[in-house]
């Protein structure tokens, strides 16, 4: 235990949890979500009714398929790199017509979760065997600079799902830059982004009736027990959701429902009642938002994909 307890200090986690709770207001990454279990929260929060991006990306995947492939495809090799693909439903749907169409690629997902990598290793192998995989894992950002050095293919990226929710519009322009100057001209991305909407509907969305939502945020208090031997008392944090349909941010807290201190290895952090943690965010936006961010970052829209409520799109950009 006590050589454990030593080794939980040096990782990036524990340092993030550290650092983030000792500010104000205290805040946790949402990347560390996704550990075994967040995994397979996330996956029944798609499976939920009251998430709706999930079922209106698969409508645009399934009925618009072909269209989308011939927006991203040519003649020539190209690499298909994909930002957090979660269990490969979405993807797999493209990887299929892109097969069929004999498209010579080789796919690339990037994810934060091991488990994520390696079961979508194992899916591919299994369901398209004559597709090259090579999968890489670690957080976006790290993995732009190890694109940035590569072999010169044409590239094509995916960021589907929504991810580029869980940035601020700050920093998805940030990250648009960063990842435009990764890229060379001609090279493309595919962006999911859920569009602004009925308020009601987003904050069903992120605090669902049947309380899986509750469960995932919960769940990295939970992980950081298990990993970072802290010892949060759950049942002291509830769930909490807003929506403020003037910035397009919903975002989710933890609320503390009463003083007390949770300990880790080499800290304390104490919590008031009613202090919150923001958990994360997940921005929505408008079309001229979208267009307007793709040229600050030097792409052009080529087009967009809608799924029939036109709640979500998947807008394809050209560097
Ligand atoms: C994986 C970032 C797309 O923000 O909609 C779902 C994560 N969090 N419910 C989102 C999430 C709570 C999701 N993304």
């Amino acid at each position: 235990m006590g050589n454990f307890t030593t080794g939980v200090k040096e990782t990036r986690f524990y340092n993030d949890v550290i650092s983030g709770l000792s500010g104000f207001p205290k805040q946790l990454f949402s990347k560390y979500f996704y550990d075994a279990i967040g995994d397979k929260l996330f996956q029944q929060i798609m499976n939920c009714d009251d998430y709706y991006l999930t079922k209106c990306e698969m409508e645009i995947l399934e009925l618009q398929t072909e269209a989308i492939i011939d927006s991203i495809s040519a003649d020539d090799y190209f690499e298909l790199v994909e930002l957090g693909p979660g269990d490969g439903t979405k993807s797999i749907k493209l990887l299929k017509e892109l097969t069929h169409k004999k498209a010579d690629f080789t796919y690339i997902p990037i994810d934060i979760s091991h488990s994520v990598i390696d079961n979508l290793e194992a899916l591919v192998a299994d369901t398209l065997p004559e597709v090259k995989t090579s999968g890489m894992n670690g957080d976006f950002f790290d993995m732009l600079n190890q694109l940035r050095n590569s072999n010169g293919a044409r590239r094509v990226v995916l960021c589907l799902g929504g991810n580029i929710g869980n940035m601020t519009v700050g920093e998805s322009h940030a990250f648009c830059g960063k990842l435009r100057q990764s890229l060379s001209k001609g090279d493309k991305i595919i962006f999911g982004f859920d569009l602004v909407k009925n308020p009601k509907i987003i904050r069903r969305a992120y605090d669902d009736s049947e309380g899986i939502t509750k469960r995932f945020n919960l769940n990295l208090l939970e992980r950081m027990n298990r990993e970072l031997c802290s010892d949060f008392d759950v049942k002291k944090f509830e769930h909490y959701c807003s929506y403020d349909p003037e910035t397009g941010s919903c975002k989710s807290y933890l609320v503390c429902l009463q003083d007390l201190e949770v300990h880790f290895p080499e800290a304390v952090i104490p919590f008031k009642k009613d202090e919150y943690i923001h958990m994360e965010i997940s921005q929505k936006y408008t079309l001229s938002q979208i267009s307007d961010m793709a040229h600050k970052t030097g792409f052009v829209v080529d087009r967009n994909f809608f799924d029939s409520k036109k709640w979500y799109v998947d807008s394809v950009w050209e560097a």
